[in-house]
């Protein structure tokens, strides 16, 4: 029987990735669901220390059906924009519930030029991912980062959060980023992750990567 992994989210679109990427490993995911306001995310300055925490308290939250062999998954996610300093990195979550895309897309308005290089490159960008898992009393880590920039429009569709405003960099030959205005073997051809399809987003995004990174410190399933 393949391993169980609990992973503790709150964000359907996070568990589905997620759920995509291992079960082709062999493994199963299931989500852990804990009472709403028994969480809390902490004031911490790097998505590993928010990781960490989020596995402490998953710890105290385990399903009756939990078994020895299961595995805890987490993952810190945010949107780092190179024009803000980094902002809103760890307060993604904030920043998303209360300006949203629009406010994101309004703040960075004046930075656009008819180029559509120098534009790419004013409104750089990253997602970046922290996946912890707790497995055998052990937390090991893995993270993973999509490089590309904010459009100047949102893009609907497809995903969730912050994906119809953010237009990855264009992949190599072995899947490894180019900087922005590179043309590459994989592109969205200056779409969004919100215009794409889940399976293309899958091949560029920083959860990918992330758990790409955590699984293969472990023996396969
Ligand atoms: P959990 O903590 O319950 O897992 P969350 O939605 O708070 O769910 P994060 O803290 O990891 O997840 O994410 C911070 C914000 O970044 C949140 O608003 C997400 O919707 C957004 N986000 C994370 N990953 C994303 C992705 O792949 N595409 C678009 N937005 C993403």
């Amino acid at each position: 029987m393949s391993p169980t992994i609990w992973f503790l989210t709150s964000n359907a679109g996070k568990l589905a990735e997620a759920g995509n990427h291992l079960s082709a490993l062999g493994y199963e995911v299931k989500q852990l669901v804990v009472q709403e306001g028994v969480l809390y995310e902490p004031q911490a300055e790097t998505l590993e220390e928010v990781a960490k925490s989020k596995i402490s308290q998953a710890r105290q939250h385990l399903p009756s059906n939990f078994s020895p062999s299961d595995m805890i998954l987490v993952e810190d996610a945010g949107l780092f924009i190179d024009a803000l300093d980094g902002f809103p990195g760890v307060y993604s979550s904030y920043v998303y519930s209360t300006i949203g895309n629009a406010g994101i897309i309004r703040l960075l308005n004046h930075l656009t030029t008819e180029d559509p290089v120098s534009s790419a490159s004013l409104r750089s960008a990253r997602f970046m991912a922290v996946a912890a898992l707790w497995r055998d009393g052990e937390v090991m880590l893995g993270e993973g980062i999509c490089p590309g920039h904010i459009a100047t429009k949102s893009m609907d569709g497809q995903g969730f959060g912050f994906d119809p405003i953010f237009i990855p960099c264009d992949l190599d030959d072995n899947l490894n980023p180019l900087s922005p205005g590179n043309y590459g073997s994989h592109s969205t051809h200056g779409k969004t992750f919100g215009a794409v399809d889940s399976a293309v987003k899958q091949k560029f995004s920083h959860r990918s990567r992330a758990l790409q990174n955590l699984f293969n410190q472990l023996p396969s399933a």
